[in-house]
């Protein structure tokens, strides 16, 4: 696994220039999942699928971008599954977005789980990448190299509160819950890019992010494979915990369409244990 976290760190590399300097501007085609697609999101599409394609340990590539699975020559039992860019509606105002990368050995599925990673492209490009069972490692690219940066640990109780979805639409236990957090002294820090959004919860140390279902998003925003999993895998690793609405820790979700979402919380455990009192799942 330790090669594909190399590849990861060269394309994200490419990927940075890409974003530097090319247009950000829609295509006329939407993705697999109805959503607009920037020409900024297919090339990063595809400068990963072209990192990887020939990557003996990878037997399949699956992309929030493409409908369809992408079997490869590699008869290695890993399916790498990735959102190429994530954050495409707020690249336009020029804050950070990231790519997130899960790696599942056999089917992908929350116990297949094997590590993951992500990048953030923010004023510099950071990585973390995660092995099952072993901590999360944080880098940070300065001067040329990728330097190995401090640990990532989340303390029992945090400070930062971010909720996705339009208030409009959250569920009135959804809405209490947050009102109550930020009652409590939490403060709202939401930029609309899971990556960095997330990533500032877990470098400050805690806090909360949810994604819930909402009255026009039943089963929330969030993909399964290449955005939910990945952070639940990393937010356990860091000593957190990441659960669905009914109070399910997120890596037990199997997975029935490789472009299914779910509602998503990832926290540190006093906001996760004060989100299951909250919607009567504790
Ligand atoms: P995208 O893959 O189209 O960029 O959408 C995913 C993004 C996440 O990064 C972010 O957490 C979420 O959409 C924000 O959604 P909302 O604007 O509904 O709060
Ligand atoms: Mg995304």
């Amino acid at each position: 696994m330790q090669k594909i976290f190399e590849t990861i760190k060269e394309v994200a590399l490419e990927i940075d220039t890409l974003i530097v300097n090319e247009d950000t501007g829609y295509v006329d085609e939407t993705n697999a999942t109805g959503d607009q697609q920037l020409k900024l999101d297919i090339a990063c599409d595809l400068l990963i699928e072209k990192a990887f394609r020939d990557n003996p340990e990878i037997c399949a590539l699956i992309s929030e971008e493409k409908e369809e699975v992408m079997h490869c020559a590699g008869k290695g039992d890993y399916t790498l599954c990735y959102d190429p860019l994530d954050g495409s509606s707020i690249v336009d105002a020029n804050l950070a977005v990231g790519s997130i990368f899960a790696i599942y050995d056999g089917e992908p599925s929350g116990k297949n789980l094997a590590g993951a990673s992500y990048i953030v492209f923010g004023p510099r490009i950071e990585i973390v990448t995660v092995v099952r069972g072993e901590k999360p490692i944080r880098y940070r690219y300065i001067n040329g190299a990728y330097q190995e940066f401090h640990p990532i640990v989340l303390e029992e109780k945090g400070r930062l509160n971010a909720s996705g979805g339009s208030q409009k639409h959250w569920q009135d236990k959804h809405m209490a819950f947050i009102h109550g957090l930020f009652a409590d002294g939490y403060r709202l820090r939401y930029s609309g890019g899971m990556v960095p959004d997330l990533h500032q919860i877990l470098v400050k140390g805690g806090g909360l992010f949810s994604y819930p279902s909402t009255t026009d998003n039943p089963n929330g925003k969030l993909r399964v494979l290449f955005e939910v999993l990945p952070f639940a895998l990393i937010f356990e690793a860091a000593g957190g915990e990441a659960i669905d609405e009914k109070g399910r820790p997120l890596l037990e979700l199997t997975v029935t369409h490789p472009h299914a979402r779910t509602p998503c919380f990832f926290g540190s455990r006093y906001e996760i244990a004060k989100l299951k009192e909250a919607y009567g799942v504790a």
